[in-house]
């Protein structure tokens, strides 16, 4: 995107993962029970797949009862589930069961957003989105179309829109997720963490974890993993405003002034600098600019820190003792949503930093280094040439540093006309609505558009808002397109239908196919069936598909991952080094070495609202599934047990929250506890959902999101803050 010397290169790839068909085979025990379609003595039939109830792509086996879903549970060659699944992917026989999800296309009939519509064939639908794209390619070009696309089965849409000419395609996982991460140890290493994040908490022998919330976030590898540290009971140290799941297994549980991250590392960094305890090794053979990071580094010492982070100048230095002692093998955590306060780019580039100083990257118990997978690709016709600039960085200087387009960059170009008119959304996947900042911005932006096409599975926010709603077969119902993992070794996954869709839904591939048939390109989906497609591709890579369809996934050879095993490390950085002191950062204004800005103070008499996860949820998509909603059904306000004694609150009471810019949530519980400060209050985002047609999670807690009106937008990417607003405690009336 930019002009400047960064790389784009998200993985360091240190060797194309081999996979010999023979190889693989031979791994394959003869005994194998798990033949797709074939049912067993007691007409159970098992068909491996993987989860799309999160991000982290779990293999699972979908097992069939008597024609119907019976449970889907983990498949133990998955090297992401290794057997097991969170209890969201357990629950994914809920989405499938849901009696609310989408069941017809629909087209809008009333005013956008009053949810009035009439149903529609596939046909019908798809008739009246080509129409109306053909109307907004002919007055502003196929660059007026913005696609916002999130999970697994974006692909084929994705396709077919670049084909049709569309150039603007933007998910919340950059700027609303990790993009600030992984551009901030790009900047250092040259290599973004990548997901799934390469950190070996199999082997390390001290665990941190600075804001991320392992256990409430439930990625599943990494959690089975933590419970295996907690069992070989290595120090675990948890930096959080709040005792989390995580913090109740610490050794250290550092209940940091919210916002002052960077406070912290810098301090800890200064520890492992003026006590001599960094790895010199790492930083003479690999580092840049160390002699510029030491000197800037000397002025923040614990004492400097602990007026900033409220954390006291003892515990900082013991803690730099704890991890420093047990280097290389430390992880500091990179965590993964690092949109919090809008510097949020420095913040994960002083973890990175603090890493080098450990001489933790590429070191067994440290980071390892992903290994990637190629799978051949399906020929298929190249995309028009791109004519104009990407609406959201038109020449790079807006987010200098952003190597993903950032979806609010897009909903501003929207919202401005600059540079140049944005008239139709196509939405697949994502509920914007509760994933971007600032609601009544996106709300303002769909009001001027000519298009909004959505596809979902569900009644979404955001699917009320659409002209067209496209709802598309859930993930056990299709295929997808095949997933190449990355991870400690690398491995291919198929996505295939374990049941029928119900209503004659249809499938992501099948709705992309036809609509580009209808945009008169039919010719870039060129084949009829995608079985057709997904073998092609397998078979040219020298796999077996009958292996890969009994089983889900084909794990590819070991290859060295650490510095242990034989890696040679190498950075992908202008300087070809670890760059302690960034000469690009320098050249583009921002600070080479980061510094701590104090976050804005909560105006009087409120509180920070901070949010994060609950095991049995994802985002706002799963509050509606019977299953999950049993599991949890709402939500509640964590307030700290004397300031609700101080307010006059008790346990267990309704309230309402009322942020700075006088936004107030539906009623919600409080949970008084001293597992929180007493200046922060913390909600599960997701709930609170204003979609009637949710029947189950309608009006059920409160809408984090919502109270989201203030953001920061991070300088260097355009990552936008989330942990920037402030709230009252209102009694309900
Ligand atoms: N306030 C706030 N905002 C946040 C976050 C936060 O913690 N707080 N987290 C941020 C993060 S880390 C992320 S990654 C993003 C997540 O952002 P999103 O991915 O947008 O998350 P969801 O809100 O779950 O919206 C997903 C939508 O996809 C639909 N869906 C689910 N499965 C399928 C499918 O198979 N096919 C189709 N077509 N649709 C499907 C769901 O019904 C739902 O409407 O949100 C970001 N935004
Ligand atoms: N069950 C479940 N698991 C999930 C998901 C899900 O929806 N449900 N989503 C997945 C996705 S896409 C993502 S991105 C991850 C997100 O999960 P993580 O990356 O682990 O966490 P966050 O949501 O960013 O952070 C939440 C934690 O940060 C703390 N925190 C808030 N402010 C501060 C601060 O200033 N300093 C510090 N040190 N801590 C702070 C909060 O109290 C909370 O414990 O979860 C993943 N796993
Ligand atoms: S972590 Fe849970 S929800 Fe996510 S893919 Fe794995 S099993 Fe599914
Ligand atoms: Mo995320």
């Amino acid at each position: 995107m930019g002009m400047h010397k960064f790389s784009r290169r998200r993985f360091l790839q240190i060797s194309a993962a081999t996979f010999g068909a023979a190889a693989a085979a031979s791994r394959i025990p003869s005994n194998w029970a798990w033949a797709s379609g074939t049912a067993d003595a007691r007409g159970v039939v098992t068909i491996p797949t993987f989860c799309e109830m999160c991000f982290w792509r779990c293999g699972g086996i979908g097992y069939v009862r008597d024609g119907k879903l019976w449970k889907f549970e983990g498949n133990p060659k998955d090297p992401l589930s290794h057997g097991r699944l969170c209890p969201r992917g357990t629950g994914a026989v809920g989405a499938h069961n849901d009696p609310d999800r989408l069941r017809a296309p629909l087209i809008r009939t009333g005013a956008r957003g009053k949810e009035q519509w009439k149903t529609a064939t596939y046909d019908e639908a798809l008739s009246v989105i080509a129409a109306k794209l053909g109307d907004i390619k002919a007055q502003h070009g196929p660059e007026s179309l913005a696609v916002f696309n999130h999970g697994y089965g974006q692909r084929f849409f994705q396709h077919v829109l670049k084909s049709w000419g569309a150039i603007n395609f933007a998910g919340p996982s950059f700027a609303q997720c990790r993009g600030p991460r992984d551009i901030g140890f790009s900047l250092t290493y040259g290599a973004g963490v990548g997901a799934p994040e390469p950190t070996d908490i199999a082997n390390t022998d001290c665990l941190v974890l600075i804001g991320s919330h392992l256990g409430e976030n439930m990625h599943n590898t990494q959690v089975q993993e933590f419970a295996q540290a907690i069992e070989r009971r290595i120090p675990i140290i948890v930096v959080d405003p709040r005792f989390s799941v995580a913090a109740s297994k610490a050794k250290y549980w550092l209940p940091i002034k919210p916002g002052t991250d960077i406070a912290l590392l810098l301090a800890w960094m200064n520890v492992l600098v003026t006590e001599d305890r960094y790895d010199r090794e790492f930083v003479a053979k690999y580092g840049m600019g160390f002699d510029r990071f030491e000197a800037e580094i000397a002025q923040y010492t614990p004492e400097w820190a602990a007026k900033l982070t409220d954390i006291d100048a003892a515990t900082i230095r013991a803690t730099a003792r704890e991890f420093s002692a047990r280097r290389p093998a430390t992880l500091i955590h990179p965590g993964r949503r690092v949109n919090w306060y809008g510097d949020d780019t420095q913040r994960s580039r002083a973890i990175a930093l603090l890493t080098a100083l450990l001489g933790s990257w590429g070191r067994k118990g440290g980071y390892y280094l992903s290994v990637n997978t190629r799978v051949a690709p399906y020929p298929l016709p190249a995309y028009p040439k791109r004519q104009r600039p990407l609406a959201d960085n038109p020449d790079g200087s807006r987010y200098p540093f952003a190597d993903e387009p950032v979806t609010t960059g897009l909903r501003d170009a929207t919202l401005t006309g600059k540079p140049y008119p944005i008239k139709g959304w196509f939405v697949y996947s994502t509920n914007l609505l509760y994933a971007l900042p600032n609601r009544e911005e996106t709300l303002k932006a769909i009001g001027t558009l000519d298009l909004l096409v959505v596809v979902d599975t569900m009644p979404s926010e955001i699917a009320g808002y659409a002209d067209v709603v496209l709802p598309e077969a859930m993930f056990l119902e299709r295929y997808d397109e095949l997933l190449a993992g990355w991870g400690r070794r690398g491995w291919v996954s198929l996505r295939q239908p374990v049941v029928p869709p119900p209503h004659g839904l249809l499938p992501g591939w099948k709705i992309a196919k036809d609509l580009a048939g209808k945009l008169g390109i039919g010719e870039c989906m060129p084949f009829d069936d995608i079985k057709d497609y997904l073998r092609h591709r397998v078979e040219k890579s020298n796999l077996s598909w009958d292996t890969l369809e009994r089983e889900g996934v084909i794990v590819g050879e070991a290859t060295p991952i650490v510095v242990e095993d034989g890696l040679e490390l190498s950075f992908d950085t202008p300087s070809g080094k670890v760059e302690f002191w960034s000469k690009q950062l320098a050249d583009h204004g921002f600070d080479p070495v980061p510094k701590f800005t104090p976050p804005a103070a909560a105006p009087d008499g409120h509180f920070r609202l901070i949010t994060g996860r609950a095991p049995m949820h994802t985002f706002s998509r799963t509050q509606n599934n019977p299953l999950l909603h049993d599991l949890m059904k709402t939500n509640e306000v964590w307030v700290n047990a004397d300031t609700a004694a101080r307010l006059g609150f008790a346990n267990g009471q309704y309230v309402k929250l009322k942020n700075q810019d006088g936004v107030v949530s539906n009623r919600v519980r409080v949970k008084a506890t001293q597992r929180i400060r007493p200046d922060t209050v913390y909600m599960v985002y997701g709930f609170g959902h204003t979609s009637r047609k949710q029947t189950l999670a309608f009006e059920r807690g409160a809408d984090a999101a919502q109270l989201l009106t203030k953001y920061q937008t991070d300088p260097l990417m355009g990552g936008t803050s989330l942990h920037s607003n402030f709230v009252t405690l209102v009694k309900e009336a």
